[in-house]
């Protein structure tokens, strides 16, 4: 497992943050996602042997929440 945590400033409210975690959830390979509405962050823990992480920044790019950087 990998784990990373991103910026994305996009990330304003509890909406946010429920998109966020529910459509990594969805995506095969994620073990887990946090949102962290102050920090604007979110920590991704995933397996590289089934998700990439470009796999991953083009999910959240493709849902409105791009990550900086
Ligand atoms: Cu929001």
């Amino acid at each position: 497992m990998t784990i990373k945590t991103v910026t994305i400033p996009k990330i304003s409210c509890g909406h946010c943050i429920g998109t966020i975690e529910r459509e990594l959830g969805e995506l095969k390979g994620i073990n887990s996602a946090m949102a962290n509405k102050d920090n604007k962050t979110v920590a991704i823990d995933w397996d590289e042997t089934i998700v990439s992480w470009e796999q991953i920044t083009t999910l959240l790019e493709e849902i409105g929440f791009p990550v900086e950087g």
